[in-house]
This record gives structure tokens, C-alpha cells and sequence, in this order.
């Protein structure tokens, strides 16, 4: 539990986020497939990236973690070992769904499962695929729920249409097309961020892209790298509307990853009316990343929809926030995924945000926000989840009274950081 309090001043600083959740993950995740020493710079040391560390020792690799900086050395796919006990991923969606790419095709059984909220989420949507490529999975309900267990094949190529824009799927299908005979192909009703086919090719694998589809040549050998992480910009999120709606504030968040299918929080909280300014804008380890400066300003109520949801989907507990400071309606809609994430974030969003005061109500896709309201303090909780947790602790930095936070601990999972960083603001 955690007490917070309406602050007095505006917020002002000049902070750095962790790295990014999923260029982390997927840096040790290519890393321990890899032959060579890989170099991870500015990782993420929160509980997600931490489970898949873990997981990939229990299967031999080599891993030295120290802080942001992390040494990874493998022989290649082919020296894997079979886990001798269960591989647990903790809260970590992207850890089971990668893993599984990669598990499909290896030639031993692996048995995966994570906490409470992961044996909720659906696996199907990883499962279906690399089943037709020819892996044998299992799991509740006909593998949809955890525990999962995969043993490796030899794998076959398959062009595969999702119905889902998602990357945790895209990701699955190019780890186990990798090991497949022929080309494997990915077609998304929208594209989803784009890390993993980025990140392959700064391993050294080809991977050729057209719009919304992706293939890759299955036999290519990975080479290890250095990787250097930027900022999360879905962490940067909570700070970028908290410099917009806490009067007077001005905020500047360095280095923060500004890879085009995840910049939609930037285009939208611009269209609500807020000041945002990019500068230092580079590429490194094929990432874009630069500096975000946000002034507090006032904000207008906007429908969001369409392709932007994927670029998003993170940072809608966030904008469902901003939208209860602006003026008039916001509408959020076809953001059905919101439902299967670490909480159905529709109704976790809705049910605290109206406990502090909010005029928000859940539709079947989204919801829909009445703003100006002045929110007030009230007894809330994260449900366990990271994001829900850290959009409660920036409204109460605007709530009249006092905010009593449960289940706080639940940011560590992104940005363990988190609540030291917010302090800062307020402080200087
Ligand atoms: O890893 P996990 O638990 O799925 O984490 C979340 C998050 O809020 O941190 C989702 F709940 O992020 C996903 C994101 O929603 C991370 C991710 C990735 O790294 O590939 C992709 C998105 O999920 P999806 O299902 O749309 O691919």
C-alpha cells in the first residue's frame, strides 16, 4: 500500500526513463540464440526482462546481468539445452509468446507458466501458428491457457494472415520461421511495433518487409551485437501526461525510444493540444530515439481509433487519464486487445478512474471519457498491473486529498524506478 498526496508544486526536471521493455527482451532473447558474446547496453532490470534472463539460463546460456549492462554468450539455437524444471515468466506476456516462437523449434520439451494474471491471457493466438508449422503444443484448453508445453520439431514455413495486430505474435511466427524450412511469411490488419524485425537484422538475419507484412528465410545464423536500448517511451508516457495536466509543469525525458510504430502517444496527446517538442533526435542499434520536452497545457477531448490503437495500445490507461482533464468528449474505441492484457484494462481503467471522480464508461472496445473533471483522492489499487498502478499515481498527483495506492509494487514489473523518479519531479 502506498499513501500519495495531491502535490503542491508543478512538476520540473530533467529525467531518464529505463530502457525499453521490449527492445530488452528481445535483445537476450536474440542474444542467447546468437552465436558470440552479445552486449546489452541500457537494459531494463524490471521483473519482465528479468523472467526471460532467467528463463534462457535455465536453458544453458550464459548471462551476466549487472544493472543496465548485460553480457550474454551462446553458441547458436543449436546449444539450448532442455530445461530440467518449469520456465517461469512471471507477469511477462512477451517472454511466454517469444519463447514459444523459439521453443517450436527446438528439439526438447520445455513446460512454461507465469503468475496469476499470465494463466488468464490467451495463448492461442501463438499456439495455432507454430502448431501449423508443425511444433507440438499443449496447454489448457487445448493450449489457450498456461501451463504450455512445447517439444521442438523440425519446422515447415507457413504464410499466415493474423487477425491480430500484434507483435507478440508477428514475433512468434519470425522466431520459429527462422528455424523453418523455406520462408515464413506475417500479414497484420495493422502494423505492430516492429522491434524484433529491426533487432534480426542488427543480428544479421535478412528479413523483408512491405507494409503491414514480413518475411524471413528460415536457416540464417544469428551473430551476436551490441545492443544499446533507449528510453521506454510507453514508461516516458506517464510523465508526458503528468508535465501536460499538472499546471505550470515542464518536463524533459532524455533518450527515449522514438521508433514509429510506438509514437502514437506523442501524436495524440499533440492533437489533445499538449506541447510536446522533440530534440537530439539519432539512430542507434537501429532504434530512433531523441529528446521529449512537455509544458503543461490545456487539453481537448479527441476520438482515437484505427491503425494508431496498435502504436498505443500501452500508454490508453494513460491517455484515458489526460482525457479526464479535456475539455469535452474523448473517445476511445476499437482497442479490444486492452481486454486480454496483464488486467482487462477497460474495466481496471474505468472502475479506479471513476472511483477518483472520473465520467468515463467502458464500451465494448474502449470507452468513452467526459472531461474537464476534478478528480479527487480515494482508496485504488493496480490490480497487479504496472500500467494501472502508475496512471493511479500520476492522477494523484492532481486528486484533491489524499490517493491510498494497493498493490504498488506492481510497477517494478516496467519501471522499478518509478515512484523515486516521480518524487524527483516534484522535488526539484
Ligand atoms: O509483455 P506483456 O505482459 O504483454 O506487456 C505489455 C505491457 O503493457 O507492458 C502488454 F500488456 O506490452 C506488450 C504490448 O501490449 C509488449 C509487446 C511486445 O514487446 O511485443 C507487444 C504488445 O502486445 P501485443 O499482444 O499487442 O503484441
Amino acid at each position: 500500500m502506498r499513501l500519495l498526496r495531491n502535490i503542491e508544486n508543478a512538476l520540473q526536471g530533467t529525467i531518464r526513463v529505463p530502457g525499453d521493455k521490449s527492445i530488452s527482451h528481445r535483445a537476450v532473447m536474440l542474444g542467447s540464440i546468437a552465436q558470440g558474446k552479445t552486449v546489452i547496453e541500457g537494459f531494463l532490470p524490471g521483473e519482465d526482462c528479468l523472467s526471460t534472463i532467467h528463463c534462457f539460463q535455465k536453458m544453458g546460456v550464459t548471462i551476466i546481468q549487472n544493472g543496465e549492462h548485460v553480457e550474454v554468450f551462446s553458441d547458436g539455437l543449436e546449444e539450448l539445452k532442455e530445461p530440467a524444471g518449469i520456465l517461469d515468466v512471471g507477469n511477462s506476456g512477451t517472454t511466454i509468446r517469444l519463447m514459444l516462437g523459439i521453443l517450436a523449434g527446438t528439439p526438447f520439451h520445455a513446460c512454461l507458466q507465469g503468475d496469476d494474471s499470465i494463466a488468464k491471457r490467451p495463448m492461442k493466438r501463438v499456439t495455432e501458428p507454430l502448431r501449423l508449422m508443425g511444433a507440438a503444443l499443449d496447454g489448457r484448453m487445448d493450449g489457450t491457457y498456461t501451463p504450455i508445453s512445447v517439444r521442438g520439431s523440425g519446422l515447415k514455413s507457413i504464410n499466415y494472415v493474423s487477425s491480430v495486430a500484434s507483435a507478440q505474435v508477428k514475433s512468434a511466427i519470425l522466431l520459429a520461421g527462422l528455424q523453418a524450412e523455406g520462408t515464413t511469411t506475417v500479414t497484420e490488419p495493422h502494423l505492430s511495433r516492429d522491434h524484433t524485425e529491426r533487432m534480426l537484422e542488427a543480428f544479421g538475419a535478412q528479413v523483408e518487409r512491405d507494409e503491414r507484412t514480413v518475411s524471413i528465410q528460415g536457416g540464417q545464423q544469428l551473430k551476436g551485437t551490441t545492443v544499446h536500448v533507449p528510453g521506454d517511451i510507453s514508461s516516458a508516457a506517464f510523465f508526458l501526461v503528468a508535465g501536460a495536466i499538472v499546471p505550470n509543469s515542464q518536463i524533459t525525458i532524455q533518450n527515449t525510444g522514438l521508433n514509429p510504430t510506438r509514437t502514437g502517444i506523442i501524436d495524440v496527446l499533440k492533437r489533445m493540444g499538449a506541447n510536446i517538442e522533440i530534440t537530439n533526435i539519432s539512430t542507434l542499434s537501429s532504434e530512433p530515439r531523441g529528446d521529449l520536452h512537455i509544458t503543461a497545457s490545456e487539453l481537448k477531448g479527441i476520438e482515437i481509433g484505427g491503425e494508431i490503437i496498435p502504436r498505443l495500445i500501452d500508454e490508453i490507461p494513460i491517455i484515458a487519464l489526460a482525457a479526464t482533464q479535456a475539455e469535452g468528449i474523448t473517445i476511445i474505441k476499437d482497442a479490444h486487445e486492452l481486454k486480454v492484457k496483464e488486467t482487462n484494462r477497460i474495466d481496471t481503467v474505468v472502475q479506479e478512474l471513476k472511483k477518483m471522480g472520473a465520467r468515463i464508461e467502458a464500451t465494448e472496445d474502449g470507452m468513452v471519457i467526459h472531461g474537464k473533471t476534478a478528480l479527487r483522492g480515494a482508496d485504488v489499487s493496480s490490480h497487479g498491473d504496472h500500467r494501472i498502478g502508475m496512471m493511479l499515481a500520476v492522477a494523484s498527483c492532481i486528486a484533491e486529498g489524499e490517493t491510498t495506492l494497493h498493490h504498488p509494487e506492481a510497477v517494478a514489473v516496467s519501471y522499478p524506478n518509478f515512484f523515486e523518479q516521480l518524487e524527483q519531479l516534484q522535488n526539484a
